[in-house]
């Protein structure tokens, strides 16, 4: 089956008591048993329940994994993977990435004797040369979060697999739409939910995705013995919004590469990430590894953190708000919201600095956003930097 009938159907029959199409909402904390060891397959919610079945096999399927995992978060779905390593270990990880998952493996599993290294995202050779005799993980995010740099999947794969080592990759800004790391050789994919695959702004969750029967079944243990499971509501609202995963992101892409066009003209930008764009760094990479670039554009503002301040009061279509992947578009200051947990000399050396702005593209109309976004960008309000400055000095 294709993506976009996997994304409607997989994991979901229907009710097999009633035949209602859609999977329903299993609100319950418990489920009776008929004598001591029988039942019908579940004993309580927090090890299972049907609703969430549902979603963890439509996603397995989704990323043409063999089994998927669901949580309370991203966060919590990251934290069940790195529950796999143990006191003295070592992780390789890229340098830029989102600011919580660098505070969850400095100040979280940091406290248990766990050391990360941080390599140039791009840089292959440089994760063989990090990899010591206690590194067990790599763990990659690509795009990353917020510069839109890509790693290339196969080639560490095949570097993490001579050493013996799993590779992880969070796949939460291309989606498996337009990109299945585990078909270029990583072991687990994570994701956070609450972005594109659950898509509407209304719920926070998270998902593991992989194929050995081992480490699923260890990461399985801790999802049940540590408790961080989705409600059965957000697990129905995530599969509800799946349904429309593949138009929303085709919607995404075309949006997104229509905003990092125009911003890249644009007299108050300085530099635009985008990897749809050919100027982008990793564009070929792109190209070879996802089948599509996505929907979200960082850029570099021409001005002071206190014009910064005065574009993100100006938006009208616009929100100006964290996280991403919702059908409205969002604007995040990332130096103050998403990546404020990391230091600010090491955010600022990764290129997160104060006038760097990133866009979640939403669905809406294009001609509505770019508009918003040029009245934004270009009143001449500014405080000792006047587009009109800028303006005049153009040929
Ligand atoms: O917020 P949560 O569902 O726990 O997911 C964490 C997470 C994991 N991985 C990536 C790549 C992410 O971007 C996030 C969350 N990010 C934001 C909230 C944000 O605005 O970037």
């Amino acid at each position: 089956m294709k993506f976009a009938t996997k994304a409607i159907h997989a994991g979901q029959e229907p009710d097999p008591s009633t035949g209602a199409i859609m999977t329903p909402i299993y609100q319950t904390s418990t489920y009776v048993q008929t004598g001591i060891g029988e039942h019908k397959g579940y004993e309580y919610a927090r090890s299972g329940n049907p609703t969430r079945t549902a979603l963890e096999s439509c996603l397995a399927e989704l990323e043409n994994g063999k089994y998927g995992l669901s949580f309370a978060s991203g966060l919590a779905a990251e934290n069940a993977v790195l529950s796999l390593l143990n006191p003295g270990d070592h992780i390789v990880s890229c340098d830029d990435l989102y600011g919580g998952t660098y505070r969850l493996f400095e100040r979280i599993v940091g406290r248990y004797n766990i050391t990360t290294d941080y390599v140039q995202v791009g840089d292959t050779a440089g994760y063989a040369k990090a990899i010591r005799p206690n590194t067990k993980m790599i763990w990659l995010e690509t795009p990353t979060n917020p510069l839109l740099r890509l790693a290339d999947i196969q080639a560490v794969a095949q570097i993490a697999h001579q050493h013996n080592i799993l590779l992880v990759v969070d796949n939460t800004f291309a989606t498996p739409y337009f990109q299945q790391p585990l078909e270029l050789g990583a072991d687990i994919v994570v994701h956070s939910t609450t972005k594109y695959i659950n898509g509407h702004s209304d719920l926070i969750g998270g998902a593991v995705i992989l194929n050995d029967e081992q480490v699923y079944e260890k990461i399985k243990f801790h999802q049940n013995a540590a408790g961080a499971v989705p409600g059965p509501f957000d697990v129905w609202l995530t599969l509800r919004g799946i349904k429309t995963l593949a138009v929303r992101m085709r919607q995404h892409q075309q949006n997104a590469l229509a905003i990092a066009r125009f911003l890249s003209e644009h007299p108050r930008v300085e530099s635009v990430y985008y990897p749809g764009l050919a100027s982008h760094p990793d564009y070929v990479l792109a190209k070879q590894q996802m089948s599509g670039s996505g929907g979200m554009v960082s850029f570099q503002f021409k001005g002071t953190i206190d014009d910064v301040d005065t574009v993100v009061r100006r938006f009208k279509v616009f929100s100006f708000a964290e996280s991403l992947g919702g059908v409205e578009s969002l604007v995040c200051h990332p130096a103050s919201m998403t990546h404020g947990s990391i230091p600010k000399e090491i955010r600022e050396a990764r290129g997160v600095n104060d006038t760097l702005l990133r866009v979640s593209v939403g669905i809406e109309d294009a001609e509505d956003l770019i508009a918003d976004l040029d009245q934004a960008l270009t009143q001449d309000i500014f405080t000792g930097y006047t587009a009109q400055k800028e303006l005049a000095s153009k040929p």
